[in-house]
This record gives structure tokens, C-alpha cells and sequence, in this order.
């Protein structure tokens, strides 16, 4: 039986890659932080067969007990403060957990492999974030990285990190530079699902007002649950590499508001929908679109749900937990 680490557990994409994992019949631990986190109850009704061991990005000698114990053959390294807004204000922070953690992780991975001939198979979440100002479009491996926040300027510390104990060690580490995807296990604070909660709860008579900041940001949005199957094709590989994860498809918040407005059946959303400054960010990306030809060659990976699938999963989902929330 096959074991595998994931950081981050307690996130979107810890929850959908732990399901993954046990239905391919790994051995999955989670590190999970804190002294009474609050996800923990989730991540044991989601997941009830994850070993959850107690550790922190930033705590490296925690880090190195964790991989004695759970003694994995692959490590996803998922954990990262990962809402762009809030490393603003937080950036030093963002900077030791998204950027020196993947060090600290990297550091005791290679410490636990040591002599041993059997490669330990690292996967980094490197994000689009990296393009930030994009120096091309679409976005592929090889486009220049331009990171506009201090998330995404600590993405591409342990993006280059990676290729850096890749290339000084030999381990066998990848990076996937996943575009954004999301789900109806997507955080409240981003974009997708504030859209897509507030939408349900206006249809439903329990709010009357969504505000947003910038409406005119292009993203390339997919499905988690295709996502994290292009990281365990990843680490199945004879050789590590870094690979753009993304639809080639872009849309702005405004087309995500025609699109989740129109599924519960309003055409005209301007009347619901305000700006405000509040939700601006000091430095935006315009635009994100990838080009994933490259994993589709190589891992045959394909995204499988659309934008508009996508929005319409999350909407259903949405509608029926703030009925249930309303009752
Ligand atoms: P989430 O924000 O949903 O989850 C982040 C996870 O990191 C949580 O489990 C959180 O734990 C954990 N974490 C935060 N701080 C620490 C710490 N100090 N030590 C250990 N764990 C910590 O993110 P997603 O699931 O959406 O994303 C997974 C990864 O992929 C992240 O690294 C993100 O930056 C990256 N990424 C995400 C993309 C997306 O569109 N979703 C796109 C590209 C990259 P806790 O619950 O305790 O806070
Ligand atoms: P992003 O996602 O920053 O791309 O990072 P987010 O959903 O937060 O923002 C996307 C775009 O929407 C605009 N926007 C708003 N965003 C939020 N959160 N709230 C608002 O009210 C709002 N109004 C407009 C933003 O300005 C932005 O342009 C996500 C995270 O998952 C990262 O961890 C990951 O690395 C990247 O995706 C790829």
C-alpha cells in the first residue's frame, strides 16, 4: 500500500486529493496545525481514514517527525496562506509559511530520504499567481514570472526552490502551476464562491446586496477535483518536472456574474451588484489564461468540467445549504 503526506488537509484541495488517494488505495496522513483547529471535525467527516499528525510549515523539526512517522513514498505540499488579498497585510507572515515553508518542507524531505535509493516523489503547489503581470498570454512553463503580490512573490520562492533541490539533489520534486480552481468547497473569500453564496442567499430572499472590488480581472477557472488528479499524474512520472495546469479558457468576474445570476434565473444583475475600493488590490492581475499542452502530452491530463458546469455545481450546492441555513 502506497503512503502519501498532504499539507494543507484542511483545505479545498487536501479534502478532494485525500479522496482521490484512498480510492486509488494509498495510506493517506494529513498534517493538520494548531491546537483545536476548527477544520478538524470536517476533514474527519470527509475523510474519516486520513491519519492526522500535528505540525506547522513553519516549525521544520516538526516537520522531520512527521515524515518519521508517517514514512510516505509521495508528499504533496498543499499547506500555504493562499488568499492574495490578505498577504498584504500579512506579508511577512505569507512570506515564512507560502514561501520559507516550502523550504522547511523540501529540507526535511530531504533529510528523511537520506542514502536511500527509493526517490521520494514531491509535489510543490506552485499557483499563476507567479505571471502576475503577464509577459505572455496564454501563459505556459517557460513564460517569465512577474509576481504583483506578496503571495505570489513567496509562490515563486518555493517554485524556484523546488527546481533548486530537484536540480542540486536529484529528489524527485515537481511543481504544478495550477491556474485557479475552485468548487463547493472553495473558501467564502474568493471570488467564486462569495459570488456564487450571495446569489443563492438573493434568490432566497436572505440578502439584497453582493459587493465586489475589481469586475473587469480575467481568470482561467477549474474544477479541484480535476486538479488534483493532475498532481498524482505528477509524481507517477519517471522524471520530475513542472507543469502549467489550467483550461486555456478565460473569463472575467463580470462573466462569472452573468454566469451564476443566469443560473437561478435573473438576467440583470446590476441592480444587485456594488463596488467598492475596500476589495481593490494595490497591484491586480489583469489577466490569466494557460496554455496546459503540455500536460495534456505528457500526463494526458484533460480538465474535465467547464466554466459553466463548473458555476452551476456551485450554485446547486450553494442553494441548497443556505435553504437548509434559512430553515
Ligand atoms: P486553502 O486555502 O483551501 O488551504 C490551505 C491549507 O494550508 C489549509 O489546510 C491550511 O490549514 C494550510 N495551512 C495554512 N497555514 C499553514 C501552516 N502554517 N502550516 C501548515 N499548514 C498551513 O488552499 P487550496 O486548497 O485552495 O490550495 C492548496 C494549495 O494550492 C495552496 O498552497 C495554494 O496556495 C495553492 N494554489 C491554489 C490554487 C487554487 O486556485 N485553489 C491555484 C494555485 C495554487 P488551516 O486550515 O489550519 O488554516
Ligand atoms: P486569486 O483568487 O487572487 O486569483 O487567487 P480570488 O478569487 O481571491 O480573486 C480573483 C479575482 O477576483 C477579483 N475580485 C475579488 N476577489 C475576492 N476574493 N473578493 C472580491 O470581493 C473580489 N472582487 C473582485 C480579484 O481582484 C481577483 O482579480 C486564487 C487563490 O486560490 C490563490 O491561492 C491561487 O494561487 C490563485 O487563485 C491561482
Amino acid at each position: 500500500m502506497p503512503r502519501a503526506l498532504i499539507t494543507g488537509i484542511t483545505g479545498q484541495d487536501g479534502l478532494y486529493l485525500s479522496e482521490l488517494l484512498i480510492e486509488k488505495g494509498y495510506e493517506v496522513f494529513g498534517l493538520i496545525r494548531g491546537q483545536n483547529n476548527p477544520k478538524l471535525d470536517l476533514v474527519k467527516a470527509v475523510v474519516p481514514d486520513v491519519k492526522l499528525l500535528t505540525g506547522d510549515l513553519s516549525d521544520v523539526a516538526g516537520l522531520t517527525r512527521v515524515l518519521s512517522a508517517s514514512q510516505p513514498d509521495e508528499i504533496y505540499n498543499l499547506g500555504a496562506i493562499s488568499y492574495v488579498a490578505y498577504s498584504w497585510e500579512n506579508a511577512s507572515l505569507t512570506s515564512d509559511v507560502t514561501g520559507k515553508g516550502v523550504l522547511n518542507m523540501l529540507e526535511a524531505t530531504r533529510q528523511y530520504e537520506g542514502d536511500s535509493t527509493e526517490k521520494v516523489k514531491f509535489y510543490q503547489a506552485s499557483s499563476s499567481e507567479m505571471f502576475g503581470k503577464v509577459q505572455e498570454v496564454p501563459q505556459s512553463e517557460s513564460t517569465l514570472l512577474w509576481p504583483r503580490s506578496p503571495y505570489g512573490v513567496a509562490k515563486v520562492f518555493g517554485h524556484y526552490m523546488t527546481i533548486n533541490y530537484r536540480e542540486s539533489y536529484g529528489m524527485h520534486a515537481s511543481s504544478g502551476i495550477l491556474f485557479n480552481h475552485e468548487s463547493p468547497r472553495r473558501g467564502p473569500e474568493f471570488v467564486t464562491r462569495k459570488v456564487t453564496q450571495a446569489v443563492a442567499r438573493i434568490k432566497l430572499g436572505l440578502q439584497q446586496e453582493l459587493v465586489l472590488g475589481n469586475l473587469d480581472a480575467k481568470r482561467d477557472w477549474g474544477f479541484a477535483g480535476d486538479y488534483v488528479d493532475a498532481m498524482w499524474r505528477m509524481l507517477q512520472q519517471p522524471v520530475a518536472d513542472d507543469y502549467v495546469i489550467a483550461t486555456g479558457e478565460t473569463h472575467s468576474i463580470r462573466d462569472l456574474l452573468d454566469a451564476a445570476f443566469a443560473a437561478v434565473g435573473i438576467e440583470d444583475w446590476t441592480p444587485f451588484v456594488r463596488q467598492d475600493p475596500r476589495f481593490m488590490r494595490p497591484a491586480e492581475v489583469d489577466l490569466l489564461i494557460g496554455d496546459p499542452s503540455k500536460a495534456k502530452a505528457v500526463l494526458g491530463w484533460k480538465p474535465q468540467v467547464n466554466f459553466e458546469e463548473l458555476v452551476q455545481m456551485m450554485i446547486e450546492n450553494d442553494l441548497r445549504e443556505q435553504t437548509a441555513l434559512g430553515r
